[in-house]
């Protein structure tokens, strides 16, 4: 048996082992990252794993990461995917030293060890993605708009199958990365350890006055302190809706419960739209971070 990506039907099966040197090279890539942004590419491959997933439509079954559809037309252009050009291309190089994977498994698995070199928890991972035709493609409009409120989240997250304790720690990943203004028109991070997971994204929703910022730009918060910090308007909501609010009061008084939610949630949506017939284990797998690998 073999696997079959894209037009290359290979005549092996790669194994647990081969897709950690995969993980072990997009490891180089993130540190590799010079000058930009904070000096790692980590976050933007979260963003690149999720938006590739987040699109998913639980009723009709389409979308989600299992086509990567992100690689075609109109979808590579639609306004939430600005700036992800910068994942693809860095994944790109990862796929011409490892051409047997799919693109699907190849950015998610960069999500994984994007969120888990980042000093995040285990996210629960395995194959069976394949590469999918410009025709899976999904409409525009699946993925959140940062400008609406408690509500719009709801219809977009509940529409992948989340609940509110999911989308409360699903959304802690912006404790990760940056806005920038040419890409979704907003600006700044959210914290002030932008390549490390914490649940410091929901410390400062609570311990910090937020007001709104006074610019020319989308209407986003920021710190009445130091006003170098952000928040979107979507990230308020969850201390200003009452259900939302006591998932992230849990997450903020505890880390370890908000990586233990978000290590299950990430792994489900990073999932999303792949047959069950096309996983290769039943188990999904716990990839070693390169510092396991060291010891
Ligand atoms: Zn984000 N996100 N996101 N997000 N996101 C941005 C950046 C990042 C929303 C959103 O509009 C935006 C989730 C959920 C939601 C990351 C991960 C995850 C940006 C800034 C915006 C506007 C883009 C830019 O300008 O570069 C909204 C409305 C969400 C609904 C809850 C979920 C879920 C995520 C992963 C699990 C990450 C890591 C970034 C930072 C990217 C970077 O380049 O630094």
């Amino acid at each position: 048996s073999g696997v079959q990506s894209g037009k290359v039907a290979l005549n092996f099966t790669p194994t647990k082992e081969d897709y950690q040197k995969v993980y072990n090279k997009i490891v180089e890539f993130v540190e590799d990252a010079g000058d930009y942004d904070d000096g790692s590419y980590g976050p933007v491959l979260v963003r690149l794993a999720w938006h590739s997933s987040g699109t998913y439509d639980k009723e009709t079954k389409t979308g989600g990461s299992n086509y990567a559809t992100m690689r075609f037309e109109p979808e590579s252009t639609h306004g939430a995917n600005a700036g992800l050009n910068v994942a693809r291309d860095l994944m790109e190089k990862v796929k011409q030293e490892f051409p047997w994977i799919s693109y699907g498994d190849l950015w998610t698995l960069g999500g994984v060890c994007a969120i888990q070199e980042m000093s995040g928890p285990k996210i629960p991972w395995r194959p069976g993605r394949i590469d999918g035709f410009a025709a899976n493609a999904t409409p525009d409009g699946r993925l959140p708009d940062a400008t609406q409120g408690a509500d719009h989240l709801r219809n977009i997250f509940y529409r992948m199958g989340f609940n509110d304790q999911e989308i409360v720690a699903l959304s802690g990943a912006h404790a990760l990365g940056r806005c920038h203004a040419d890409r979704s028109g907003f600006e700044g991070p959210w914290t002030f350890s932008p390549t490390t997971l914490t649940n410091d994204y929901y410390k400062l929703l609570f311990d910090e006055k937020w007001v709104w910022k006074k610019w020319n730009g989308p209407k986003q918060l920021e710190d009445k302190k130091t006003r170098s910090l952000m928040m979107l308007p979507t990230d308020y909501v969850l201390i200003t809706d009452k259900s939302y609010k006591k998932f992230a009061r849990a997450y903020a008084d505890n880390q370890d419960l908000f990586f233990k939610d978000f290590s299950a949630a990430v792994s489900r949506l990073f999932e999303l739209g792949v047959p069950e017939s096309q996983w290769v284990t039943s188990e999904p797998w716990e990839m070693k971070t390169k510092e396991e690998q060291e010891a």
